[in-house]
């Protein structure tokens, strides 16, 4: 029987690792990643996992996560290290039957916990399954540089950041046409930061924290790292725009909204007042 290592969705998740690394969006162990497997992947390889290792608190219940499997990055791991050695750096959990606690079954094979922001990305994890019927299983968090420097430039406000990352590329509203949610500086891995996330992600699969990094959410992949790269590269471009001296034209409002028809997008008019 071939390895859990060799399982496709482990692959997938060393390779966004192993991208996002390169990208420089993972510097030392900032960042982490979190995805929820479905049954059919998880089954082939049961016999691999150890289900003797205590259940330990969350820290929150999520109640419709309950029996779900993650994989996820250890705290203190690093990005950079994922993909050569899968099995130290990364973990597979179990939720219990409550929603309240989990244990490691797979991984982490030297030691360690979960990623420091396992509340958060379970909690969020929870909203998406719920909002998406299901369809959302990657949770991201990163710390691109240009994204994060606008966040000392522009207003912390969801609306003057979504709309100023829209006119940056056509695209733009596109990929995120909900726009993004900006929250202000809190603790990393706090009660508090996982619980404002939680709300802004009911309506955004993007949310910028000030001077720290971006949380995302998508359905797989591919599309969850695409959606910070298409972030990143926004507030890339927005930041040449600024040391340029500004805007001297752009896309209206009429333009941004224009793009909903032809591309099947809800773009949020909101932020476009
Ligand atoms: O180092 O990025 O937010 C891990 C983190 C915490
Ligand atoms: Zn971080």
């Amino acid at each position: 029987m071939s390895s859990i290592i060799d399982a496709g969705f482990v692959k997938a998740f060393a390779k966004l690792c192993d991208d996002a690394y390169n990208k420089g969006w993972h510097e030392r162990n900032g960042g982490n990643l979190s995805y929820r497997i479905k049954d059919e992947e998880l089954k082939p390889y049961l016999s691999q996992l150890s289900f003797d290792g205590e259940f330990k608190p969350i820290g929150v219940t999520v109640e419709n996560l309950k029996n779900e499997f993650f994989l996820v990055t250890g705290s203190g791991k690093y990005f950079q290290n994922v993909k050569a050695d899968i099995e130290n750096n990364v973990a597979i959990i179990e939720i219990d039957e409550s929603g309240s606690a989990y244990r490691i079954v797979w991984g982490l094979a030297s030691g360690g916990v979960p990623t420091s922001e396992l509340p958060t990305h379970l909690i969020n994890h929870s909203i998406k399954k719920e909002k998406t019927n299901g369809l959302h299983r990657v949770i991201m968090h990163s710390h691109p540089a240009n994204t994060i420097a606008l966040t000392f430039v522009l207003p912390l406000d969801s609306k003057v950041f979504s709309r100023e990352l829209w006119e940056m590329m056509t695209e733009c509203p596109i990929v995120f046409p909900r726009g993004v949610g900006v929250l202000p500086w809190m603790v990393p891995g706090s009660a508090d930061i996982a619980l404002k996330t939680a709300e802004r992600i009911k309506e955004h699969d993007v949310i910028i924290w000030a001077h720290h990094g971006v949380f995302c959410s998508g359905a797989d992949f591919d599309e969850t790292f695409g959606l910070m790269h298409t972030v990143e590269k926004a507030a890339e471009i927005l930041v040449k725009v600024l040391s340029c001296g500004g805007k001297r034209q752009t896309m209206s409002a009429d333009d941004i909204s224009s793009l909903s028809g032809p591309y099947k997008v809800n773009i949020n008019t909101d932020y476009l007042k």
